[in-house]
């Protein structure tokens, strides 16, 4: 059988998910780093977003769907429940994650530090402040579900935790969310629990490069 490739930028909070759903089921995986809009993205996914996977005769993007080729068709512990109620409140919490929180999280409030398109490459300041109440709902959000579960669904990490461990990732690191992320004692629980994990340890990314 041949080794399934992920493509895509290693500090990519979506990337990172697909590698550890590889740690997690034990599936042997190659990264090849590739930015959005590169040829070998755009040859996969229609609107050249990371990541995209090449398993064989199979190329898929978009990595909730990238995720769930890997829990199924490898051997290994599921990365989902296969219970049907159980799985769909998986789904619930992935969808949740990229419709709702990483819109805010990431494509907001973490770009804004890092990509603000702002001439000298500064901080918005503005569109940072503006993002903040919105997290802090988020945040209060996460921390009522974590208080009645260890683990977004129940008593068990699944996918849904996959996907919001890289985005947490990075909210520890900056200012205000690392504030928030302190202020939610459930949550903070969690982003250690899950942080501990091998998945987690061996697919922590590099620095986002020119901003080391
Ligand atoms: N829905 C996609 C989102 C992936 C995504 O937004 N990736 C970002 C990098 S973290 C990207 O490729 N951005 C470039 C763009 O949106 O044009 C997925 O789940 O894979």
């Amino acid at each position: 059988m041949p080794t399934l490739e992920i493509i895509g930028a290693p500090q990519s909070n979506f990337v990172r998910v697909t590698r550890i759903a590889c740690h997690e089921k034990g599936v042997p995986y190659t990264l090849t780093p590739a930015r959005p809009h590169t040829p070998e993205v755009d040859a996969i996914h229609p609107f050249g977003k990371i990541p995209v996977m090449r398993h064989g005769d199979v190329s898929l993007c978009e990595s909730s769907a990238i995720c769930a080729y890997i829990d199924h068709a490898f051997d290994g512990p599921p990365l989902a429940p296969r219970d049907p109620v159980a799985a769909a409140r998986t789904e619930q919490w992935i969808s949740l994650h990229n419709t709702t929180i990483d819109p805010v999280l990431v494509r907001k409030y973490l770009l804004a530090y890092f990509f603000s398109g702002l001439p000298d490459g500064a901080p918005d300041r503005a569109l940072i402040e503006a993002t903040l109440p919105a997290m802090r709902q988020h945040f209060a959000v996460l921390d009522k579900t974590l208080a009645a579960h260890p683990y977004l669904t129940g008593d068990a990490f699944t996918l849904a935790d996959a996907f919001l461990l890289p985005t947490m990732y990075y909210m520890a690191r900056m200012p205000e969310s690392a504030e928030m992320l302190k202020a939610s004692p459930n949550v903070a629980a969690w982003y250690d629990r899950v942080s501990a994990r091998p998945s987690a340890r061996e697919t922590e990314p590099p620095p986002i490069p020119g901003r080391g």
